[in-house]
């Protein structure tokens, strides 16, 4: 899996491990290597699954291209942290024109008893996000941009990156590969996203990228989807561990839910 990972960052990985370890140290074996490296992956990849802004409720958006796994992500984090958790949950959609682009949110909600919500104006989004209360979960679903709509996401990229109690989940698919994703991470500047979330660990073993792109845009790595399972088949990104990974062990079945 080394390999994948861009060569900045190795260089960078390996300065922080010969700061740390200046004296040499005998390892005895893989398990010593995790350990010793734990830490300052810990450093470069930090993570954060903690849902929402603290002290100022809970309001949350995915962002992304398209068919990227956007609004399943938000259904799984509707259960893992609203319903599961005893929280009001709400699914603002940003309306989306393609034919049936909402309805897919809009039948989970009428599964799961959730309210739902379609905004076709900005004015209609910041009601709804200044309306969120003290035990509310705001999950608000946007259209997939690809990169010949990124202009077209000014005005709703102007007004998420501008609310301070909204946390911004960039939504991206693992197997993108390592430039696309920079690309990808880049067309979306303008969202401001505090957050990244991955998904469909399930079809590609090469994590790689996943790492590479969380240290070199300095974000956390939020969650990462495992499958196709909705509600389920969703992780914390802190029970992802890079030097395990680098040994070889990539078996999702070891990574705790979120
Ligand atoms: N295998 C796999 N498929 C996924 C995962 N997450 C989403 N998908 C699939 O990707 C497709 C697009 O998902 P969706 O959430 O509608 O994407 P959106 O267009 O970004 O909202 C659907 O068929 C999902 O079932 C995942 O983690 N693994
Ligand atoms: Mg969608």
């Amino acid at each position: 899996m080394i390999r994948q990972l861009s060569p900045q960052l190795i260089e960078l990985a390996e300065e922080r491990l010969r700061e740390r370890h200046s004296s040499k140290r005998t390892l005895g074996n893989a398990a010593d290597l995790i350990r010793l490296v734990e830490p300052p992956c810990r450093e470069l990849f930090p993570t954060d699954s903690a849902l929402g802004v603290p002290n100022q409720g809970w309001s949350v958006t995915v962002i992304g291209p398209p068919g990227c796994g956007k609004t399943t992500a938000l259904v799984r984090l509707a259960v893992s942290h609203g319903i599961g958790r005893g929280r009001q949950v709400k699914f603002l959609a940003v309306e989306d024109l393609r034919v049936g682009a909402n309805e897919k949110l809009q039948r989970y909600a009428s599964l799961l008893g959730i309210e739902f919500e379609i905004a076709a104006t900005l004015h209609d989004l910041e009601r709804n996000l200044g309306a969120v209360g003290s035990d509310g979960l705001l999950l608000i679903d946007t259209p997939g941009l690809g990169p010949r709509d990124l202009d077209d996401g000014g005005e709703l990229a102007r007004l998420l990156a501008s609310r301070t109690e909204l946390q911004r989940h960039l939504v991206l698919p693992i197997s993108m590969g390592r430039e696309d994703l920079r690309r990808t991470a880049a067309g979306f500047a303008a969202f401001q996203a505090d957050r990244l979330l991955f998904t469909k660990l399930d079809e590609t073993e090469k994590w790689g990228p996943m790492f590479s792109e969380a240290a070199l845009s300095s974000r956390p790595l939020s969650f990462c989807t495992t499958g196709q399972q909705v509600p389920g088949d969703v992780v914390s990104a802190g029970s992802l561990s890079l030097p395990r990974l680098l040994a070889g062990q990539t078996d999702l079945g070891l990574l705790a839910v979120a």
